[in-house]
């Protein structure tokens, strides 16, 4: 295998991937350098195929975003809005109820909440919401609300991390979603997400979470004002949590979309293909002790996330149904898939479609 690499300039890396070394900061910088996107897609499939063989997983999910009013107002995000703004709204307990009981028939293992920090939304909103859910659906994994959400709900209570996460625990949350993590880096945040946690207190919320026993995910939101440098150091501060605690079942970037956010006027050019292809790579090679690499269909589109199941990626997630922070900021894929085009997406790149849960436990196979 080794061989294919005689005159790369990653030959020094490959032999590292190969010979099962942890890849250093210096070497994913490098590789981010390099234009020798095949031999980085080629590393990055014998990680994932020695992880994951031939399969495909996705997921028969539904997300609901249950406001967008938001205190933080990121730059980044084209969906949260001021309380005054005509174009507000706020789910009713009723409304989420409804919307979880509408997927009864399509088998959903997977309800996924997140949405804006809205002042007047309390603990108890959240928590007979996780009730109601569980109601709609028995036996449904939520996997619901960002750290930012946790952290902001704690100190809307004067509570700790761990209260919050128990209360929501105890009224049926299962898992953390991966959101709200950005570039961990401060000088990135002051300029994308000036109200936001930082990057620190982001990284607290999961190990506190992981501390009480819930697997949660992680992302890393790309291609605006960040370095490379920026982007490895993101993950290698995952990859030291994960050393940690073992609590992260996924990693997944997530590819900017300037429209309609405080950002547009930059002109900040949307990521490329090659950018795209690259950090799914880069992520499955620095990211060693994580399972599973997620290529979100709907941030980067259809067609660019079958091509990614050879470059790393395991996992496309799921039917969603319903989506609306990238769509705010304008992205130009459906809202749902349906699983038998997940499927036939996966079969046509030569994978094995396994339908999962959350948690990566296997509910079907081959279909
Ligand atoms: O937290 C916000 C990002 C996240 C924009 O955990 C934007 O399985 C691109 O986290 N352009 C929400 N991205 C989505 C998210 C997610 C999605 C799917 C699966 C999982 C998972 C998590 O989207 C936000 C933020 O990081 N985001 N605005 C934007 N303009």
């Amino acid at each position: 295998m080794q061989d294919l690499f005689g005159h790369s300039e990653l030959k020094d890396i490959a032999k590292k991937v190969y010979d099962g070394e942890r890849l250093t900061r210096e070497d994913g910088i490098r590789l981010y350098h390099s234009n020798d996107l095949l031999n980085i897609g080629r590393m990055a499939n014998y990680i994932r195929e020695q992880k994951n063989g031939n399969h495909a997983y996705f997921i028969v999910n539904r997300h609901i975003n249950h406001t967008n009013i938001c205190e933080n107002r990121c730059q980044l995000c084209a969906f949260g809005r001021d309380a005054d703004d005509p174009k507000t709204y706020v789910l009713s307990l009723d409304e989420i109820e409804e919307k979880a009981r509408s997927c009864r028939d399509e088998k959903i293992s997977e309800i996924h909440i997140v949405g804006g920090l809205h002042p007047e939304l309390k603990l108890d909103y959240y928590q007979e919401m996780m009730r109601r859910v569980r109601r709609a659906l028995p036996g449904v994994i939520i996997q619901s609300f960002t750290a930012v959400e946790i952290d902001y709900l704690a100190k809307l209570h004067n509570l700790s991390l761990e209260e919050v996460l128990k209360a929501m625990m105890d009224a049926g949350l299962d898992s953390l979603p991966g959101g709200g993590a950005e570039i961990f880096a401060p000088r990135v945040r002051e300029i994308i997400c000036d109200k936001k946690i930082s990057g620190e207190r982001w990284l607290e919320v999961h190990k506190a979470a992981h501390r009480l026993g819930m697997k949660t995910n992680s992302t890393m939101l790309y291609g605006h004002v960040e370095t490379i440098e920026e982007r490895i150091d993101h993950m290698l501060a995952l990859r030291e949590v994960q050393d940690e605690t073992g609590g992260f079942l996924t990693f997944i970037p997530l590819a900017f979309h300037p429209r309609n956010t405080q950002l547009e006027t930059m002109k900040l050019s949307r990521n490329t293909g090659y950018d795209v292809l690259k950090t799914y790579a880069i992520s499955r090679l620095m990211l060693d002790n994580f399972d599973h690499i997620k290529g979100y269909w709907i941030m980067i589109g259809a067609k660019m996330a079958q091509v990614s199941l050879s470059f790393g990626v395991d996992d496309l997630d799921g039917t969603v149904v319903e989506e609306k922070i990238a769509h705010d900021a304008g992205a130009d894929t459906d809202q749902y898939m349906s699983k038998e085009r997940l499927v036939k997406m996966i079969k046509a790149a030569g994978r094995y479609p396994v339908e999962r849960d959350t948690l990566y436990n296997v509910l079907g196979e081959g279909f």
